[in-house]
Parts: C-alpha cells; structure tokens; sequence
C-alpha cells in the first residue's frame, strides 16, 4: 500500500527533526543518515511491508539500526525511540525551529537557562528583553530573532498548517478511506480544496450508507493522536504534528450539496444561498430545495446544483467571494490552464540534491505528455551545483539522448544558476549563452534589504542568458518569510527584459505567491509552470503550480508552457 511509505517517509523526517534538536547538530551522524534514509524510501517503488530488516539494509542509504526502526514501526505503528524522542522535545518546542536565526544550540540554551518551551514563551523573554543578558547572545540578536519572529508571525497565525504537510496528510486518509466497503465518494474540503498555501484543519467529506465503518478506519489510522469529538457522523482528531481533521459522513444522494457547502468558501457560500433564495430555494449542506413543500432540487453533484442557480460549475480554487460568482453570471470566468507542453525548471542526480538520472527524468516526461523538457542542474554557485566540466559531460549525454528520441520530446540543455548578492551569476557570460535554456534563483543571502534584494534580482534579469526567475522570493511557507522585493520594479524590469517569472509548483514554495501573482496581474509579463522536481515523481508538482495560478486569476495566455510547441520553441528561440 503506498500508505505506509507515506507513513514510515514522515516518521524518519520527524526522527530527523527530533535527533537534531537532541544532539543540537544539524549535521550530525544520525540525522544524515535518517534523511539518506528518506531518499532510499522515497524512490523505492515496491511494497514496503514485505520487506524484512535485512531486504531494507539492502536499499542503499539504509542501514541497520534505521532498517530495524522502520520494520519497528510497519509491524507496531509504534517506535519506541521516536516515543523517547516526542518525550524529551515536546511540539512546543519544535515550532520554534521554525524561526529563523534560531538554531538546535542556541534553542536549547533558551530551553535550559530561560525556560522557553514555546514561541509564547519566546516572545515574552523578548518582550522582557532577558535575552541580552545571557552570555554569547546580547542585543543584536536579541533584536534579530525578535525580527525574525515578527516575520514569521507576520505570514498569518502559526497554528495553519502549510500545505506541503496537510496535502499529502489529506491524500492519504482519501485514498484509505475510498477503500472501506460501502465508501461511495471521499474527498478532502474546505480551505485544502480551495487550494489555499496554509490550512486552518482539514476537511474530509465521505458518503456512505453507513457511518460506522468509516469512521473505525480513520479512528485507526496511525497518525491519530487525539480523539477531539466523535458523534454519529462527525468525527475531529489531531494528528501528531498538530493538525487538526474533520471527517464528516453524509448520505450518497447528499454528496454534492455535502461538497459544495464544506469546500466553503464561507463568502462564496452565503451569496450561493443567496441566489438561491432568490429562486424561492434554499440551499444547506443537505440539498437545494424548494422553500414551498420542501421538494429537493438537486444535491448529488455540484455541477447540479450550480447548474440549478444558473451558474456554470465554479472550481474550487476560485470559491473565495473575490467576484468569481459574479464572473461566472457573466460568463467571464478565467479560461482554465491548458494542459502543459513541458517543464522547464527540474534537477537530476548531476546536482548535489537531485535523486533520478537524465533518463528517468526523460521517460517520467514521455509519460506525462511533455514534448519540451528543459533539465536545469545546479550551477557552481549553490552548495548542490557542479562546475563547467560536469554541465559540459552532461550536454554531451544529452545530445545523444536527443538523437534516440527524435521529434518527441524537445530536450533543452539548462542551467540553474544562483543569483549572487549584488546579482553576480555563475561562470562567464560566454559560458551561460551556451545553453539553451537558463534560469537564475536567489537561493542565499535572504537578509538583504528591499533595496538590495531588488537591485540583485534586476541586475540577474539584464543577463543576456537569462530567460526566467526562478522561485522569485525563495520563501518556504510556514517556515523562511519571502525575501523583500519591490514587485513593481520587478516587474517593470521583466516587461522591459522579457524575462519570464516561474510559478514553481513544489508545495513548500508556491513561489511566486498568490499576492504577487495578483500584484503583476496588469503587466505584460510572461509566466511558466514549473515542477522544480529533484525526483522523477516530483515532476507532478507542476499541476499544483497550475491549482495555485488558477487561484491567482492568472490568464492562461501568458503562461509559457501553456502555448503550443512551436510558439514556446520560437520564443525561447528568439530570447
Ligand atoms: P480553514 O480551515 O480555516 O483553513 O478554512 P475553511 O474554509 O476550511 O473553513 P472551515 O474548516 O471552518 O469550514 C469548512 C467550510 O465549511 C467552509 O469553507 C465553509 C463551510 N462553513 C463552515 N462554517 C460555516 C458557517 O458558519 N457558515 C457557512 N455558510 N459555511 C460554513
Ligand atoms: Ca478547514
Ligand atoms: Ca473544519
Ligand atoms: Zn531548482
């Protein structure tokens, strides 16, 4: 079951997180090994419960006592260590990794001589200014983790959960609970659904006839960790990590009225209901129905029931009362994403971080449908990047390659390269025009003023090499705030240099952001959509940057990869 490798991938993370902060050393022993671990996981493809400790020791990357461990946990759902680990370093705790500045050493001295259990508890010995006064700390960074925390907390409340956490949490109770006996639909809601970058709880919608079984397999499932409310058909529980989940069971002929009601948004509910009264109707989360004699209108899909207020069926990512009820009236909804041509921002093993070769990322595209693929390895700038020698080793791999696969699939020879902090780029000038493809990405240095940040990024745009910015404010949601930038001079300087602004699609970044993506909404700015994949699976991700673009109101047309072939070929040609 691809569940328990969901599974056992979020215990070694944890591991990870919990090791480092009890050996106060990011880099230690342990901690490698569990993320080294993570990768072997990752891109195992077979069934993970049939293997016995010495089969795992086999994958490289795993070794004994990590082997044992998972075995542990797929034949327990317990791991005792783990147990010792969530003891020693409660939740409270790990949230305040989250600040950045603030690492496992210092943290635990502010555990040990200042009692900091949590970020409340921070942001009183900061209020109080006690942090100075702790030998080795003093007021400048006493004022710099109260700015960092100012940042953090300035990205919306710290209870959310990001996204890159409660989406794979959701697919994976959906996908569990499709499978109960009597489970006729089961779908995650509300904020989740909306795609919206952080998630107050997730909402699961299931039908069935009976509540009963559905509601044992969730109880059941590993990640429970506290029951909150149980009833006939509403279930709430907290996951380990904090999140909170809703499941509610309803009645198959309810689902679509179900669906439609918990997928909210609240505005876009009540002006539904609106137009329903309207109608002489009433719409709740059990039907549209006639106010005189109560005779149900519709309520097994969504599409009915739009269909029934005279609407067309409005996707989810719109559903926020931001004018998409009064668009679809008019017939003025934005066109959907076209399906894309190619990804244009992907590593493979060449970089330090990526985990599938050339070739499986190629085949991974074939699979998908792509025509164009541009491979954009780490330039020598970043900690993962390689140097001249090895991109020119690659191209030569590459230009075979292209050679067996025809007219199929469009290969282009990339770079990514890493935007220094006065906007110096890799290599030479030379150099980087002999790619067919380069994308430049501010990947350090994220304490630059407004100013700084961007001179450094418009200075990257005036390269002649450069057609696209990559993950524009290298923020990470939940965790590192975006880096300062004024959006309208990066725009203008886009328009003016033609360089092209990727909506990366990896769930941690969304990057550019939904604010941003509104911000540029008037400029003549080219997008693309890209996966920034490290994994041949991860080559998904750039429908999540499509999801996040649909919310943005971004139109189709000036998305890249969206065009046909020859008109993205002769674009990047023309660059
Ligand atoms: P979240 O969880 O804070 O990220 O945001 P949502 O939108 O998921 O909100 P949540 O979980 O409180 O409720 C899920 C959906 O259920 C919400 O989007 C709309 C619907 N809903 C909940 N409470 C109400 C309400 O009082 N009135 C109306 N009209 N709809 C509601
Ligand atoms: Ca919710
Ligand atoms: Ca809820
Ligand atoms: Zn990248």
């Amino acid at each position: 079951m691809p569940d328990r490798k969901t599974e056992v991938l979020e215990m070694l993370r944890e591991l990870a997180e919990l090791t480092m902060l009890d050996e106060q050393d990011p880099q230690s022993f342990r901690v490698r090994a569990y993320e080294s671990a993570s990768q072997a996981i990752a891109a195992h493809a077979g069934d993970l419960g049939a293997l016995s400790v010495k089969e795992l020791q086999k994958l490289e990357g795993i070794g004994k006592s990590t082997a044992e461990k998972i075995r542990e946990l797929l034949d327990s759902g317990k791991v005792a260590k783990l147990e010792l680990l969530r003891g020693k370093h409660p939740p409270g705790v790990v949230a305040l990794l989250r600040i950045q500045g603030l690492g496992p050493k210092a943290l635990q001295r502010l555990r040990t001589e200042l009692g900091v259990q949590s970020i409340d508890d921070l942001r009183r010995v900061l209020a109080e200014k006690r942090l100075r006064n702790l030998a080795g700390f003093g007021q400048k960074s006493e004022e710099k983790l109260a700015q960092s925390l100012a940042r953090l907390e300035a990205q919306g409340p710290l209870e959310r959960t990001p996204i890159s956490v409660a989406l794979p949490l959701a697919e994976r109770i959906v996908a569990a609970l499709r499978d109960v006996p009597g489970v006729v639909h089961a779908e995650f809601c509300g904020s989740l659904r909306r795609f919206c970058e952080t998630i107050g709880d997730v909402d699961v919608i299931v039908a069935a006839a009976d509540p009963g079984p559905v509601t044992q397999a969730f109880l059941a499932m590993s990640f429970v960790d506290r029951v909150l409310g149980q009833g006939d058909s509403k279930t709430t529980v907290v996951t380990r990590r904090g999140t909170q989940v809703d499941l509610r069971v309803v009645a198959p002929h309810q689902i679509g009225a179900a669906l439609l009601y918990f997928t909210g948004s609240k505005g876009h509910n009540i002006k539904l209901r609106m137009r329903a009264l309207a109608r002489g109707l009433t719409l709740n989360e059990y039907a549209l129905s006639r106010i005189e004699g109560g005779q149900i209108v519709a309520g097994e899909t969504e599409e009915q029931i739009y269909r029934a207020l005279d609407l067309p069926f409005i996707p989810p990512q719109l559903r926020e009362d931001a004018g998409e009820i009064e668009a679809a009236e008019r017939g003025a909804l934005p066109p959907a994403i076209p399906p894309l041509t190619g990804d244009f921002h992907l590593h493979t093993t060449v970089s330090g971080d990526g985990r599938s070769t050339l070739e499986e990322m190629v085949a991974a595209a074939v699979a998908r449908g792509y025509t164009v693929l541009a491979v954009t390895d780490h330039a020598e700038g970043t900690v993962s990047g390689v140097p001249r020698e090895t991109l020119l080793a690659q191209r030569q791999r590459f230009r075979a390659l292209q050679a067996t696969l025809g007219d199929k699939l469009r290969l282009l020879h990339g770079v990514e390269l890493n935007i220094g902090p006065a906007g110096e780029l890799d290599y030479d000038l030379e150099f980087r025009r002999q790619f067919d493809w380069c994308l430049a990405s501010v990947h350090d240095h994220f304490d630059l003023d407004r100013t700084a940040q961007t001179r450094r990024v418009v200075a990257a745009m005036q390269d002649p090499a450069v057609r696209m910015i990559g993950h524009l404010s290298a923020r990470m949601i939940g965790g590192r705030p975006p880096i300062e930038l004024d959006l309208d001079a990066i725009g203008a300087a886009a328009e003016e240099t033609g360089t092209a602004l990727e909506i990366n699609g990896a769930l941690p970044r969304l990057d550019l952001s939904e604010e941003a993506l509104r911000r540029l909404r008037g400029r003549n700015v080219t997008f693309l959509l890209d996966s920034d994949a490290h994994r041949a699976d991860e080559l998904e991700r750039a429908r999540y940057a499509g999801l996040h673009a649909a919310r943005a109101w971004v139109d189709p047309q000036k998305i890249a990869n969206g065009w046909p072939r020859q008109r993205l070929l002769d674009w990047i040609a023309a660059g």
